[in-house]
């Protein structure tokens, strides 16, 4: 009796030995079929690596809180939604290609964050950005496009996605040399054009007469906004061709490119006018430089 209990559990005992053995070698085989399985799988998709630095850091974050500076501080009366406005901005490029943004894709983008601006007072400008805005902001009744939410909100910076990923690409973007239909050259084409198609009454535009051009035809002003602006709106165009102080011009309201953009704002039925080194704005190139002769403000000696 004794004997066949004990011959029974060795049976058993086999049995599960028997057992174990197989359930481990085959836990060793699904081991080791799923390493080689992984091996051979396609690596995680790399995002491709653009020439232009990739995505501002903290991308949502600097839009978010400047859409909200803007519409509680800067232009309070302004109703938007910014977190709505973020996730406009973020659908026209994340999962794209970043070299075929199309302007459809800011289109919704463009019609959230607009807004209303006041007739004759906006200021375009082109190659003149530095001077533009120092005097926007002294003599501040005048608008450009980047005193605009839209302006405003993306100034300064760069994104991009891939579509490959859902994620913005804070890697590498395309440089403009790249492709034109970056995110960004797409962007402030869109919101150029849609500025001055809002533009109304008289528009001031500064222009730079220290280079060979003060205007461009291949600039965002002279391929977009010029071509935007509606007559049945914009009556007069007032052009200020403005020359480093202390140094020769080299353009002015003679030269054969304010020429040429004389002929195509008349050809809109859109009066013109131009003037060398408007003095207000050249009183804004004296603070920084008031020893030059045409800095000397007059002292009548009593
Ligand atoms: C890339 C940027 C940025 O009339 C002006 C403005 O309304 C502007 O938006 O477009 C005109 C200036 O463009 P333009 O004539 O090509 O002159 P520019 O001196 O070469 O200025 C180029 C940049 C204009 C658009 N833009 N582009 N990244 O952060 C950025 N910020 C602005 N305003």
């Amino acid at each position: 009796m004794v004997r066949e209990r004990s011959s029974h559990w060795n049976q058993k005992c086999r049995c599960l030995l028997l057992g174990l053995t197989v359930i481990l070698i085959l836990g060793a085989v699904v081991v080791f079929a799923a390493v080689i399985l992984a091996g051979r799988r396609d690596p995680p998709a790399e995002l491709p690596q653009w020439k232009g630095r990739g995505s501002t850091a903290n991308l949502e974050e600097i839009i978010l809180g400047r859409c909200f500076i803007y519409t509680r501080i800067v232009n309070p009366e302004l109703r938007k939604d910014c977190l709505k406005i973020w996730e406009t901005f973020k659908n026209a490029f994340v999962s794209k290609n970043p070299c075929n943004i199309t302007e459809q894709d800011y289109q919704p983008l463009m019609e959230l964050a607009a807004h209303p601006i006041q007739c004759n007072k906006t200021l375009l400008w082109s190659k003149t950005n530095e001077l533009a805005h120092k005097y926007t902001k002294v003599q501040g009744n005048l608008l450009t496009l980047e005193d605009t939410l839209l302006g405003y909100m993306a100034d300064g910076l760069t994104w991009c996605g891939s579509p490959s990923s859902s994620e913005t690409n804070y890697q590498s973007c395309p440089h403009w040399r790249e492709c034109a239909n970056n995110p960004v050259s797409i962007y402030w084409k869109m919101a150029s054009k849609t500025f001055a198609e809002a533009v109304c009454g008289v528009v001031h535009v500064m222009l730079n007469g220290s280079i060979n051009h003060a205007f461009g035809n291949s600039s965002i002003f002279g391929s977009v906004e010029v071509h935007h602006l509606n007559p049945k709106k914009v009556h007069l165009m007032k052009i200020w061709v403005m020359h480093n102080i202390g140094e020769q011009p080299s353009d002015s309201c003679s030269g054969s490119s304010i020429k040429e953009l004389k002929s195509i704002i008349e050809g809109k039925n859109i009066t013109f006018s131009c003037e060398d080194d408007h003095r207000a704005v050249q009183l804004i190139q004296c603070v920084g430089q008031p020893e030059e002769p045409a800095c000397r403000v007059c002292r009548t000696e009593f």
